[in-house]
């Protein structure tokens, strides 16, 4: 006698609070075999206190935090703009840059305002972006992925989100706001350590974990 044998497909949780993030994240992995579900599921859940110095560090502490929470295979990844002038500032704290109520426009003034106080009209800087895919308490990817460019001149275009205005890419001489959405995850951070966590999981090993 055969049994029948109920396989849903599996949950994904894109775990973070930021919709620009959801946006590009949604974008890259579109049409893998999970279902994928966000934040929106869990509207109670506060964010987690995010203390560790690295990248990598907070983005194995937030998707297990929230894959504790929700019971859910969990993806979450921690990103930042590192500029070289200025020791790595913003880095992990980029969210956070001149306190809670700083609008990106005041970001950028600050920044600009640092380097010139330097005597650092030009300087290289690249956007990090660190992701772990956690189930239960197990670790099972983490990846990280940079984009190298410059600090513009001054702020430029209207696409993208958070620091995209201020960081212009040499190779196609614009800045990450002036690009297409499909230009800015080709090269972008995000999109390249999202497209090896789509290669992970279409290799198959977590397709059955929370089946
Ligand atoms: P979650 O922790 O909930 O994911 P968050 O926005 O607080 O949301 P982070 O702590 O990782 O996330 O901070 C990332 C910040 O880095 C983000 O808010 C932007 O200021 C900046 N950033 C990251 N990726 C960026 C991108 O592609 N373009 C522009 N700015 C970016």
């Amino acid at each position: 006698m055969s049994r029948i044998v109920y396989n849903p497909t599996p949950r994904l949780l894109i775990a973070t609070t930021n919709r620009d993030k959801i946006g590009e994240i949604a974008q890259e992995l579109s049409g893998i075999p999970y279902a994928i579900v966000t934040l929106d599921a869990w509207p109670h859940l506060s964010p987690p206190a995010e203390t560790a110095r690295t990248f990598n560090e907070n983005a194995r502490d937030k998707a297990r935090y929230y894959a504790a929470a929700t019971g859910e295979l969990t993806v979450a990844e921690d990103s930042g703009l590192e500029i070289e002038r200025l020791d790595g500032a913003p880095g992990v704290e980029s969210a956070r840059f001149g306190g809670p109520a700083a609008s990106y426009a005041d970001k950028f003034a600050l920044i600009y305002e640092a380097l010139r106080a330097k005597g650092a009209a030009d300087t290289t800087a690249r956007f990090v972006c660190a992701l772990a895919l956690v189930n239960g308490r197990q670790l099972l990817f983490q990846t990280a992925a940079i984009v190298e460019g410059r600090i513009a001149s001054g702020p430029r275009g209207s696409g993208g989100f958070g620091y995209d205005p201020i960081f212009f890419y040499p190779p196609f001489q614009r800045t990450l706001a002036e690009l297409s959405p499909q230009e800015k995850a080709s090269i972008s951070h995000r999109g390249q350590a999202f497209r090896a966590l789509r290669r992970f999981l279409e290799a198959g090993p977590t397709s059955r974990l929370n089946a």
